[in-house]
């Protein structure tokens, strides 16, 4: 994990040393367009913390419902296990991990960017389905 986290603190410095021109270039395809990606169930895991320590504002290694995005607050707040009004780190992990593996199609330990996109769409359809059936 440690490899993981100096790696990804070296690689932006190395993708800097393009003249200033590609990198404006390699920013505006940034911004439109993802490439394909595979993200393994480890380098996930190192999201996944980095996400918790992000949205943690107030440093105490737990979620409250205010410091959750708005609208996954609902959602979210479903991992809270021993329904202590917070998510801690472990049960955010736990909720992260499974949605990683409901995305993982094939159960080859990796999401694909055709399988996130799957993943989405599937999303998508079941929030119109409910609408259909209302
Ligand atoms: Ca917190
Ligand atoms: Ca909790």
């Amino acid at each position: 994990m440690r490899v993981l986290m100096v790696l990804a603190g070296v690689l932006p410095v190395l993708a800097g040393c393009g003249t200033s021109e590609e990198a404006a270039d390699a920013n505006a395809a940034a911004a439109n367009y993802r490439p394909p990606s595979v993200t393994s169930r480890l380098d996930y895991g190192g999201q996944i913390e980095r996400r918790f320590h992000r949205l943690d504002k107030n440093i105490d290694d737990k979620l409250s419902e205010d410091e959750l995005p708005e609208r996954m607050r609902r959602v979210l707040m479903r991992g809270d296990t021993n329904g202590d009004g917070s998510l801690s780190s472990d049960e955010w992990g736990a909720l992260m991990l499974a949605r990683f593996d409901r995305q993982d199609l094939n159960k080859d330990g990796s999401v694909t960017t055709e399988e996130r996109v799957a993943a989405r769409q599937s999303r998508r359809d079941a929030r119109s389905g409910d609408q259909a059936a209302r």
